[in-house]
């Protein structure tokens, strides 16, 4: 799977691409990513890729003819045309089915926006998915691509160590419970102890207090979620 993501701060994402996870599914060659910088887009002698926006008001606005031109190249250098996402706290607001459906992709494009907005014919040319991660407004879309890299990857086979782990997923496809409450050594800390079942070996009786466990936990934080 190869993530494009354009952005005028590609180093925002050293730290994120280089530990862990995401480091393991790169060196392992199961993802891709790959870092555009809108700003060598920009033909203007001072690299400007920003600019006041017609009618006044506050803020500056991207400019479409850097954005643009930077998307089509990008779109253009492999033969699949990807899926293009545009972050805007204006677009749709994404969940775990959405995040289902983009791990089939074979290429996902992330055009991260900063400052007031895209020039509205950003839009009305390429065409993008507008999409959200919630509703609150981020200084850009940087830290929204970040999400939906790690959401996503965590379904592409070969990426978590445990296939079962991400089907077990709360919010995934066949599953709308929140997961019960873990527990690992030491078996008491400060006089609370690990509930009894756990340690008994019995895995079906496990099992069964897992389920009770997660319907309790849905039914109390998450009543949304839970259908009788
Ligand atoms: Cl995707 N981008 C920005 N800039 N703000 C957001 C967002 C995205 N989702 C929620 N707020």
């Amino acid at each position: 799977m190869l993530f494009d993501i354009l952005t005028l701060f590609p180093n925002i994402f050293d730290g994120y691409l280089s530990e862990s996870l995401v480091k393991n599914a790169i060196d392992r060659e199961l993802i891709r990513v790959r870092r555009y910088n809108i700003r060598d887009w920009s033909t203007d002698k001072h690299h400007k890729v920003d600019d006041s926006p017609y009618g006044g008001g506050s803020g500056m606005v991207l400019k479409v003819d850097c954005v643009v031109p930077c998307v089509e190249e990008v779109r253009a250098n492999e033969e699949n045309r990807g899926r293009l996402l545009m972050m805007t706290p204006q677009g749709k607001r994404i969940d775990q089915k959405f995040v289902e459906e983009l791990s089939q992709e074979q290429r996902i494009l992330l055009l991260c926006g900063r400052y007031e907005g895209f020039d509205e014919r950003v839009s009305q040319i390429l065409q993008p998915e507008e999409i959200s991660i919630g509703d609150y407004v981020l200084n850009g879309g940087e830290a929204a691509a970040m999400i939906i890299i790690d959401a996503v990857i965590r379904l592409v086979p070969g990426v978590l160590g445990d296939e079962f782990s991400s089907l077990c997923d709360s919010f995934s496809t066949g599953n709308r419970l929140l997961e019960g409450p873990q527990y690992t050594r030491p078996r008491v800390y400060r006089g609370l102890e690990v509930p009894e079942i756990l340690v008994g070996g019995n895995h079906e009786q496990i099992q069964q207090w897992r389920a009770e466990e997660a319907v309790k936990r849905t039914e109390q934080r998450r009543p949304d979620l839970f259908q009788y």
